[in-house]
């Protein structure tokens, strides 16, 4: 678009690498340096002011409670003064004749993991952010940019705290890796889908790449959301030798010129590494620069529902599983009521292995306090699945509890054509960016003709719409009678979602199961209508995936259809059915094994357990064990393997880190149920050896590092964990006294790579005989290397394979 001017809003660059160069010390608080040194701060802004930014970042990053706790300061106070310093700054240039600047309250992430990985709730998160977004308003933020974050769940509970505390408006942007995926797993498109119907005003993608990695997930961003787009990347990556981020000014600007012609990016800045020569060398391209978005021109074109990691697009077909709903079903209702999860975990592992694309949950049962229920219930669903939800009631309260703590955009199920129903459902949909399920029936019952049904059903479209949700996320419901009662019934239904199909457009539910009640041999009658149903637009059948026919007749018509391109789903599903029949019969190779265990059909049920993620089956068959077998021979011969395997399987992109974690919780839950035994025994003890892991001086960074220590520590091993920011002679002393033979140096930054390279030198120069394996954001082998290191941990599960090569 040679000549054009693109009208894009100009951002700021880094603040961190600037803060250091003028003086902050490594491991200080860039907050409260900014609180003794505002003349350093409001320096930094005025450049950027200068070089051309028209929205600044204050220096507020980590000004959260958790961060500041023991440092005297509030969180209150911590923005205040900060957000007074860019005030100040923004009110002297115009001053001076700039043109008008706003000021963004900058929230980075709270540093520390959220359940179900960590510790942190999905509560304590949203009050960590409600209480700066408050003082952010109080001290006169323009608008609240969420930034870095890693987690969608961490986003959803910051941004709902933003939205429900003040009337600014508020950016997120994430940061990804080259996969399309943050280091906590979240992809571009649920991040794009769930924070724009959420209403974020913009969204984006800042840090840990440079622009040319980020370009094509900006693209793929794109396909999702139709807000304007945020670029802020890096100065380049790493460079291998030095650490240090690559590009020059010129060469920056130049790789972000793709993006001046792209559709939807209104906002450019830098982050990490970048100055305010940076943003000069922007503003130097053929742009002009605005202090507000351009309109965008099109909308994104893809939506679906979705968890933070897996996507059930529209216009494909979804299982949606029935099975966790307590109704007819006594010991679900026990479970329930006895607020025990673990029936409910595995119901949902084994619906989502059975082939369910999305999990409904329905916690109605007499006795059970179903707001507080479907949260306790949505999150353990959530420790053990990576599975969309749709959530099911009839009570507004239970559905808003419900789609709350759920991380992605859920479907709500359900509203219908009752006027109080879609004046109390419609709003919640709105406010959390929801789909919603419509049943074709209202006050007077379920209509008997298919004209009718469809009636309600664009009567239901038309007051959807009111509330500005489109069409395309209400999934019709044409209802499913039972056919030993109401034979005629059958037609009409199908009739029906053909009708809403082909003329309309929408997308279908049906409960399936419900046409072959009273009836003998249900899974014919139920797995005919089912095909009858898709073949004229049922896409999100609710079923249980449990039932074999029911689930072939979906494969089958998968490939009928066209979805399963080149038939692969059908033949990754039965292709290692047949071989391991086979199998069966010969004698068994390892491999074969392997490839079935990967496939989830594994036979050994502790084994299962681990790999599945589930503590409480882990410790049942764990006990189990320990009445016939040793429990020595059961780490030996059963869980190293099995976590070995879990390894195995991370490394080869088969499972993601929340997996890997669930795993090692689950072999966790059986190894102490091991130690306890082994304790009453008397004397044996299991260690598999003692490592010793910190974050190096100057660096306050230690998410990666507890990482590693989770899984370590689940992988049998001692971990004595100095924590961050920790001095050489500490982790020499330590090493010596507590006689360790494996270090582990985390470093985050740049600037701490430095600290990383002293302390190995020390531990070498102290004569101590140990082995040192180093890990961290900026480090790559090369580096590694360099610096000394005797071994690079690229992520947790190569932390735990150098154990294994070290120590046994
Ligand atoms: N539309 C929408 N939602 C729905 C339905 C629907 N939710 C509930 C139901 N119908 C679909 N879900 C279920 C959940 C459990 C069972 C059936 C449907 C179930 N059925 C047992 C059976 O089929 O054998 C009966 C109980 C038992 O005997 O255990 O469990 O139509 N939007």
């Amino acid at each position: 678009m040679k000549g054009s001017k693109h009208a894009i809003v100009l951002l700021d660059g880094g603040m961190g690498t600037e803060l250091q160069s003028a003086g902050m010390r490594p491991g200080e608080q860039p907050v409260l340096f900014g609180l003794q040194h505002p003349g350093i701060v409001g320096a930094i802004h005025r450049r950027y002011i200068e070089a051309g930014s028209r929205v600044i970042y204050t220096n507020t990053f980590g000004a959260n409670a958790r961060k500041l706790a023991g440092t005297g300061v509030t969180v209150r106070e911590a923005i205040r003064g900060n957000v007074r310093t860019a005030r100040e700054a923004v009110r002297d240039a115009e001053r001076d004749g700039f043109p008008a600047v706003r000021v963004a309250l900058d929230l980075g992430p709270i540093g520390e993991l959220l359940e179900p990985l960590g510790a942190l709730t999905f509560e304590e998160a949203y009050d960590l952010y409600r209480e700066m977004a408050e003082a952010g308003v109080e001290a006169g933020a323009d608008l609240i940019v969420l930034e870095t974050l890693t987690d969608l769940y961490e986003a959803k509970a910051a941004l709902l705290a933003v939205r429900e505390h003040t009337d600014l408006p508020v950016w997120v942007t994430m940061s990804f890796e080259q996969n399309g995926r943050t280091f906590l797993g979240t992809t571009v498109a649920s991040m794009a889908v769930t924070l724009d119907r959420m209403g974020a005003d913009a969204l984006g993608i800042n840090c840990s790449l440079g622009p040319s990695e980020i370009l094509p997930l900006i693209r793929e961003m794109r396909q999702w959301t139709s807000r304007p787009l945020i670029v802020k990347p890096n100065a380049g990556l790493p460079d291998p030798e030095t650490g240090r981020y690559g590009m020059d000014a010129r060469g920056f600007a130049e790789s972000m010129r793709p993006y001046l012609g792209l559709p939807g990016v209104c906002a450019v800045g830098g982050c990490c590494g970048t100055s305010p020569a940076f943003i000069r060398a922007l503003a130097e391209l053929d742009t002009v620069s605005s202090a507000a978005f351009e309109r965008p021109q099109e909308a994104g074109s893809r939506s679906g529902i979705c968890s933070a990691s897996v996507m059930a697009e529209y216009g494909k077909l979804h299982v949606v599983g029935e099975r966790i709903n307590p109704t007819g079903k006594k010991r679900l209702q026990q479970a329930l009521r006895e607020e025990d999860m673990d029936l409910i975990r595995q119901i949902a592992v084994e619906q989502q292995e059975a082939g369910a694309s999305i999990l409904d949950i329905n916690v109605g049962a007499p006795g059970v306090d179903e707001v507080k229920m479907i949260q306790k219930v949505v999150k353990a669903v959530q420790s053990v699945s990576d599975l969309p939800l749709q959530i099911d009631s009839a009570d507004p309260a239970v559905l808003e509890a419900g789609v709350r703590v759920c991380n992605g955009r859920p479907l709500i199920n359900s509203v219908n054509g009752e006027q109080w129903r879609m004046d109390e459902v419609f709003p919640l949909a709105k406010k959390y960016g929801a789909a919603v399920i419509a049943l074709t029936m209202d006050e007077n019952g379920i209509p008997e003709t298919a004209e009718e049904r469809a009636e309600i059903g664009r009567r239901i479209l038309r007051e959807a719409e009111k509330y500005g949700i489109p069409m395309e996320d209400l999934i019709m419901d044409c209802l499913t009678l039972t056919v030993s009662a109401q034979q005629d019934q059958a037609a009409e239904t199908l009739k029906a979602v053909r009708y809403m199909h082909e003329e309309l457009g929408q997308h279908c539910t049906l409960g399936v199961s419900n046409i072959s009640f009273g009836l003998p041999a249900r899974a014919h009658v139920t797995s005919t209508f089912l095909v009858q149903a898709m073949q004229c637009g049922l896409d999100f059948p609710i079923i249980d995936p449990g039932s074999r026919e029911v689930m072939e007749a979906v494969l089958a018509f998968r490939v009928l259809s066209g979805e399963d391109k080149g038939c692969e789903a059908y033949i990754a599903r039965f292709a290692p059915e047949e071989a391991a029949k086979k199998q069966r019969q010969k004698k068994a190779d390892p491999w074969a094994e392997e490839a079935l265990e990967a496939a989830g059909d594994v036979r050994d049920p502790l084994t299962a357990a681990i790999l599945k993620g589930l503590p409480g089956e882990a410790e049942r068959v764990t006990l189990d064990l320990l009445a016939r077998q040793s429990g020595m021979s059961i780490i030996e011969q059963v869980i190293i393997p099995a976590l070995d395997l879990t390894g195995r399987l991370y490394e080869q992109g088969e499972l993601f880190l929340p997996q890997m974690v669930r795993a090692a919780n689950a072999a966790c839950a059986g190894l102490d149920r091991i130690k306890e035994r082994l304790q009453q025994e008397g004397g044996e003890t299991f260690s598999r050896g003692r490592i010793l892991l910190a974050t190096v001086e100057g660096d306050i960074h230690d998410i990666g590092k507890n990482i590693v220590r989770v899984v370590l520590e689940n992988y049998g091993y001692e971990v004595i964990d100095l924590g961050k920011d920790v001095p050489a002679e500490t982790i020499v002393r330590e090493a010596i006294r507590q006689e360790v033979r494996l270090i582990g140096l985390s470093a985050l930054m740049t600037t701490t790579v430095g600290a990383m390279e002293q302390t190995i030198r020390a531990l070498r120069a102290s004569g101590h005989d140990c082995r040192i394996m180093v890990g961290g954001a900026v480090l790559t082998p090369e580096y590694a290397a360099k610096i000394g290191a005797d071994y690079y941990a690229k992520d947790a599960a190569a932390s735990a394979e150098i154990a294994k090569k070290v120590l046994g």
